[in-house]
């Protein structure tokens, strides 16, 4: 589809597209394709002033029928899903199935959250004074403000609006400045659900904001912006985190990851070069969970790393739109200097660099590259900073530990996996002393999570959880109560008062 058509099937009209001041590039042939108008700074006050008023009545509306909210948007997602998966693949560069696939993990967390809003459960606790009851309540926090990366254009931001939906907090989204159009078109489609909700849904409930990083700064050091979830780099999440938690808001951080997968001598080769080939070139290596490092016995690394070049040789790279296609553009020509750079640093490290170079025939213009795959004498500085591009550094090990070691020893702590077929090796990997990441996947790549579990990653990464398992707490308060219902007024502790 051309550009004009995947704009026009999302209703976006000429108006909305031209005279403003941002200009959105598709990454796909480097063509402009909108000029946005910005959200004044000036207007940030007002926008928050707003969420806040919605507050007021949305955290009264009983959860069950928040949900409700969530399920329509569910539903308008299922049926926008080629359109706005189009939009990605115009927007972010995603080959056409990632581009679904991610439009999918959106339908998915709202299922989720659909379920989740009858089940926002608190616990009942044994009191240690008679006739007193002691229990614990979830309630909601208030405005959360969204920032996302152009990677996970709109994944992620439903990761995040689902759970604060249905937890009673409206929200406020800043995408990325290279991904607006993908939330001016979610917003779209979430007042086509609010349209068929009702009244009960009020005004402003989900605001998205167009701008650069003073937008984002307004809502990261607003006092009425009680939870503030952020996802992009580490420099980024340096700043954010720090400013959040002075001001008392909860942070919830999604930031670097430098995923490992550890390959050892029981492995099934077949599998493992599936998996590597998609968590390391897939979304052109451009995912916060992309396969980084490998880390293989040396056994056999001569024959994984054979068959690895193999593969890498014959992969399709080109325009996303086509059938076949399975590596897209990278998302500017900064990514592909970025690119560039680590690879001339990892050879002045000593290490040797199969692919990687831009490729100009037979694509439509943009920033394409052949990923790369680089053998390295060790994991030097450059193996330990993440580069959002498809780079796999590939180092071997002797003993077990020493692999675990490794994948441990880089500042951040996403994902992680190690394909065996060794029980032993397998569950040493998942224990204590085995990955520090938050994700940790025995015989499946490092990326494509499942929105079920929660996900997020410790030390650089951030330590923030989002999307399943009990990640909705993020965005809930928790509160404790003691009843006494007894005529007595016994204190904790045994401790005696008595006036
Ligand atoms: C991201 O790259 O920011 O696990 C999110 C995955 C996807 C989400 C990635 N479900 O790869």
């Amino acid at each position: 589809m051309e550009h004009a058509q995947v704009l026009s099937a999302l209703r976006f009209g000429d108006s909305e597209l031209s005279g403003g001041t941002l200009t959105v590039r598709s990454p796909i042939d480097g063509a402009d394709v909108a000029k946005l108008a910005e959200t004044p700074v000036s207007e940030m006050a007002a926008v928050i002033s707003r969420s806040k008023a919605a507050f007021k009545s949305w955290r009264t509306v009983p959860a069950p029928r928040r949900g409700e909210l969530v399920r329509l948007l569910g539903e308008e997602l299922r049926a926008a899903k080629e359109d706005l998966g189009a939009l990605v693949t115009l927007e972010a560069g995603k080959i056409t199935s990632e581009g679904l696939g991610e439009v999918q993990e959106m339908i998915d967390i709202c299922d989720f959250a659909v379920g989740l809003s009858r089940q926002l459960y608190g616990l009942t606790i044994a009191s240690e004074r008679p006739g007193h009851k002691m229990s614990e309540t979830w309630h909601p926090m208030g405005p959360c403000g969204v920032i996302t990366a152009f990677n996970f254009p709109v994944a992620v931001w439903s990761w995040n609006a689902a759970l604060a939906l249905v937890c009673g907090n409206p929200v406020i989204w800043k995408p990325s400045e290279k991904t607006p159009l993908t939330a001016l078109a979610c917003k779209k489609i979430f007042d086509k659900a609010v349209a068929r909700f009702g009244d009960d849904a009020p005004e402003d409930l989900m605001q998205v904001v167009i701008g650069g990083a003073q937008i984002g700064e307004a809502l990261v050091t607003s006092k009425d912006v009680p939870i503030l979830s952020a996802t992009g780099s580490t420099r980024m999440g340096g700043i954010v985190g720090p400013k959040v938690s002075a001001r008392w808001g909860r942070p919830i951080l999604e930031l670097g990851g430098n995923n490992a997968m550890i390959v050892a001598p029981s492995a099934d080769l077949e599998m493992a070069v599936r998996a590597i080939v998609f968590s390391a070139v897939g979304t052109a290596g451009q995912r916060c969970t992309s396969l980084r490092r490998l880390i293989v016995h040396k056994s056999i690394k001569d024959e994984l790393v054979a068959k690895l070049v193999k593969a890498y040789g014959s992969l399709p790279i080109g325009d996303p739109r086509s059938d076949g296609t399975l590596i897209g553009p990278l998302i500017d020509l900064r990514s592909l200097d970025a690119m560039q750079s680590a690879l001339a640093k990892a050879t002045a490290e000593g290490g040797s660099v199969h692919g990687g170079g831009q490729v100009t025939d037979g694509v439509p213009g943009g920033a394409y590259v052949a990923p790369a795959l680089v053998e390295m004498p060790g994991q030097t500085e450059t193996v330990k900073t993440e580069t959002f591009a498809p780079i796999l550094y590939v180092m071997e090990y002797e003993d077990l530990e020493e692999a675990i070691d490794l994948q441990n020893d880089v500042p951040q702590g996403l994902s992680s996996c190690i394909f065996t077929l060794n029980m032993r090796e397998a569950e040493t990997f998942l224990s204590a002393t085995g990955s520090d990441c938050g994700i940790a996947n025995v015989n499946i790549g490092p990326s494509g999570a499942e929105i079920g579990g929660a996900f997020g990653g410790e030390k650089e990464t951030g330590g923030g959880r989002e999307s399943g398992s009990d990640a909705w707490k993020g965005y809930m308060r928790r509160q404790t109560s003691t009843v006494n219902y007894s005529a007595e007024l016994p204190l904790a502790q045994g401790v005696k008062f008595d006036i």
